[in-house]
């Protein structure tokens, strides 16, 4: 009998530890019971039941079906869908159209006399209201005062894959694509619809699907039905599919003998391909371009502008609620310092776009850096809408075996002022639109999503698709906040581990500058992988894919004078903007060597010279992961066993790694500084030859 009892015991925790191990599938959307009886109790009162609007809609059963999921997860019982007894203590979906205030995506939460309300202006703006609705509750908040009322502040928020055809994903760190090419359009993975829900929880309402790199086979109508069966999945979720063309799609896969947009036969062939495109996906959001930029064709190759092929694919899409988004990161060899390059291509072309189209701006004018200044285009295009383009994969932040939160990145960059129309020209009011008076906008976020598990990869690495998501819908929202949600959704709601997380997450992409490129370094990292350092890389295809290019060390000092003395860059931004920068004396630390060429021995504010104030970042930068480490570790008893595992690990390479930064760099600048290390910081105990070979092995080469 004991044995028995004693076997019954073991199983029962075998299976509850079965049940509580979390591989991170669920992110956000966990909706496990909560454990606080009198919260639960209270959210119970209120959710006997869900009461839908007639006529109902496939986005309205799918609003209404997340919601039982969660609340009965949540509350822990049966919340039934259709009428509660009386109604009373129903939770009721409304669809008011003459509610147009709320606009076309916008919600209203509220407490009535008759219960707790969810109103939307349509069926999209209900299912937003009934994520938002469960996030009160999954992060414990009460339901007694509940009015909340939102609405996005940017109209297209996209997801940007850059996954291929062949399952590969360019700069993904989270396994192969989700997306199953040649399962489709038969099999239909169900993760499509767990990817559609997550996106549709924090509002991101378009996705483009493949690489901006782009293979011509999606137009081919083989590949169109296996778009328009994804399409099916993500239109209930409120998300439209693009596709990222290949310009010389007309060629490759049309028999045409050019695809030069001024060709009539290439407008008809472009033309006649999306009629089909609509046919066989009436909601199609539209086409995404990288031409003539890294080797991709594009309308440069017959002697036309962007603007020619950009307004040519407007044309294509007629009459069809479709958009075309061209990308403005371009770059000649060659022609002087490439963070002008962009501007000076796209700036004269303002005000000669079609009015479909919209130009898709980096955060930065070089590539995604740890930190970059704000790209010169936001604010000096003002006829044109501008999309945002932020990474959210880490190619330049450690992929994903590095912790980086990502959301203080993006808003550094919505926040920052341009200065274009005043003071208060933030790139925020430039995207949404309200500056310029565009009556479209957009923002992207190149996605971290791979066929992982976790989907991410790094298990924090969904902070930065939440984060993403949430700052596209309304970029006044502090990533602070941003980070105690995900947290207190995903991981725990104990208050120290929650404090413990949070601020981890807020300082980690502080650290990884200073452990990586302080004081406005950039493009540093290992050659075509992106991945390590390698400040000595002086040769490559191109000059400005070297690391010497960017950084300029000598013996005189180190950094890029874009000053007026040198490529003249900071003349691109308005002077306010400009007067930031422009003076050595009191550009601000972080972006001191983006602009300025300074002598090591040149004291700064902090009271050190360059050199001293160069290592101290790095040797702080550093020491702070093991501080992440601690923070970390202080959270494992409110964490999932394997998830807090698996992280602690992730934490131990980024340490390892950051001393491998460190030394690297310290090593290297070291020779032009000709100058000891600072008293009381340990010397690294390798050389840079014993590193370099390191890095050659990292390479491959
Ligand atoms: C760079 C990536 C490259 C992308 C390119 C782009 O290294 O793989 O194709 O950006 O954005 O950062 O087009």
């Amino acid at each position: 009998m004991f044995l028995r009892l004693l076997l019954c015991a073991c199983l029962l925790l075998t299976s509850r530890a079965e049940v509580r191990a979390d591989d991170g599938y669920r992110l956000w959307l966990k909706y496990d019971q909560l454990p606080e009886a009198g919260l639960r109790k209270a959210w119970q009162a209120h959710a006997k039941g869900i009461l839908l609007p007639e006529p109902t809609t496939p986005t309205l059963q799918a609003a209404a079906s997340e919601l039982q999921l969660g609340l009965q997860g949540l509350l822990g019982r049966p919340v039934p869908k259709g009428a509660a007894p009386g109604g009373r203590g129903s939770i009721r979906l409304r669809v008011a159209s003459a509610e147009a205030a709320l606009g076309r995506e916008g919600y209203r939460l509220t407490m009535t006399g008759g219960g707790l309300e969810i109103t939307g202006a349509t069926d999209a703006g209900v299912l937003y209201g009934c994520f938002a609705l469960l996030r009160q509750v999954q992060t414990g908040q009460r339901p007694e005062a509940l009015n909340l009322t939102s609405q996005p502040r940017i109209q297209h928020r996209l997801l940007n894959h850059w996954d291929n055809p062949n399952g590969t994903v360019e700069r993904g760190y989270a396994g192969s694509s989700i997306w199953k090419w040649l399962e489709l359009p038969e099999r239909v993975d169900p993760r499509y619809q767990d990817y559609a829900r997550a996106n549709a929880s924090v509002g991101i309402n378009g996705v483009v699907l493949n690489n901006v790199n782009a293979s011509a086979r999606y137009l081919t109508p083989e590949y169109l039905r296996k778009v328009a069966a994804v399409a099916n999945v993500l239109r209930p979720y409120g998300q439209r599919v693009y596709l990222s063309v290949l310009w010389a799609a007309p060629k490759v896969i049309g028999g045409l003998k050019t695809s030069d947009p001024l060709d009539p036969q290439v407008q008809a062939w472009w033309a006649a391909r999306t009629n089909e495109i609509y046919q066989t996906i009436p909601d199609f959001g539209g086409f995404l371009v990288k031409a003539n930029s890294e080797g991709e064709p594009g309308p440069q190759d017959y002697g036309r502008t962007h603007a020619d092929g950009a307004n040519m694919l407007a044309r294509a899409l007629g009459p069809h609620d479709g958009i075309v988004m061209w990308r403005a990161f371009v770059y000649q060899a060659g022609s002087g310092d490439r963070f002008k390059q962009a501007y000076e291509d796209f700036k004269p072309l303002d005000g000669q776009f079609a009015p479909k189209v919209l130009v898709q701006v980096k955060n930065g004018p070089i590539d995604f850096q740890a930190r970059e200044p704000f790209h010169p285009l936001f604010g000096a295009m003002p006829r044109t809408p501008l999309v945002l383009e932020v990474q959210l994969t880490q190619e330049y932040l450690g992929f994903a075996t590095h912790l980086v939160y990502l959301g203080p990145l993006i808003k550094e960059c919505l926040e920052a002022d341009t200065y274009a129309q005043g003071p208060g020209s933030t790139v925020a009011k430039v995207v949404d639109g309200t500056l310029e008076k565009h009556a479209i906008s957009g923002i992207a976020g190149v996605a971290n999503i791979g066929a992982d598990r976790n989907w991410t990869g790094h298990p924090v690495g969904q902070a930065n698709w939440y984060a993403f998501g949430r700052l596209a819908w309304d970029h006044t929202l502090d990533p602070a906040d941003l980070a105690r949600e995900w947290t207190r959704m995903t991981l725990t709601r104990e208050p120290a581990a929650e404090a413990a997380i949070t601020s981890v997450l807020n300082q980690s992409r502080s650290i990884y500058v200073r452990y990586t490129t302080p004081l406005g370094l950039h493009h540093i990292m290992g050659q075509t992988l992106h991945y390590g350092p390698e400040p000595w890389l002086a040769s490559s295809a191109r000059p400005d894919w070297t690391a010497v290019y960017y950084h300029k060390a000598d013996a005189a000092g180190l950094g890029f004078d874009r000053t007026a003395t040198g490529s003249d860059a900071l003349a691109l931004y308005a002077p306010e903007a400009r007067a930031r920068w422009a003076d050595p004396a009191t550009c601000p630390l972080d972006y001191l060597l983006w602009f300025h060429h300074v002598s090591w021995n040149q004291p700064l504010r902090t009271g050190r010279t360059l050199w001293q104030e160069l290592t101290t970042r790095y040797y702080s930068g550093t020491d702070s992961v093991q501080w992440m480490q601690q923070q970390w570790a202080r959270a494992a008893p409110a964490v999932d066993a394997e998830t807090h595992a698996d992280v602690t690990a992730r934490l131990r390479v980024q340490q390892r790694e950051a001393q491998w930064w460190r030394d690297a760099c310290m090593l290297y600048f070291q020779q032009f500084a000709r100058q000891p290390l600072p008293p009381g910081l340990p010397p690294p105990t390798r050389t840079l030859a014993d590193i370099k070979e390191q890095v050659d092995i990292y390479q491959l080469r």
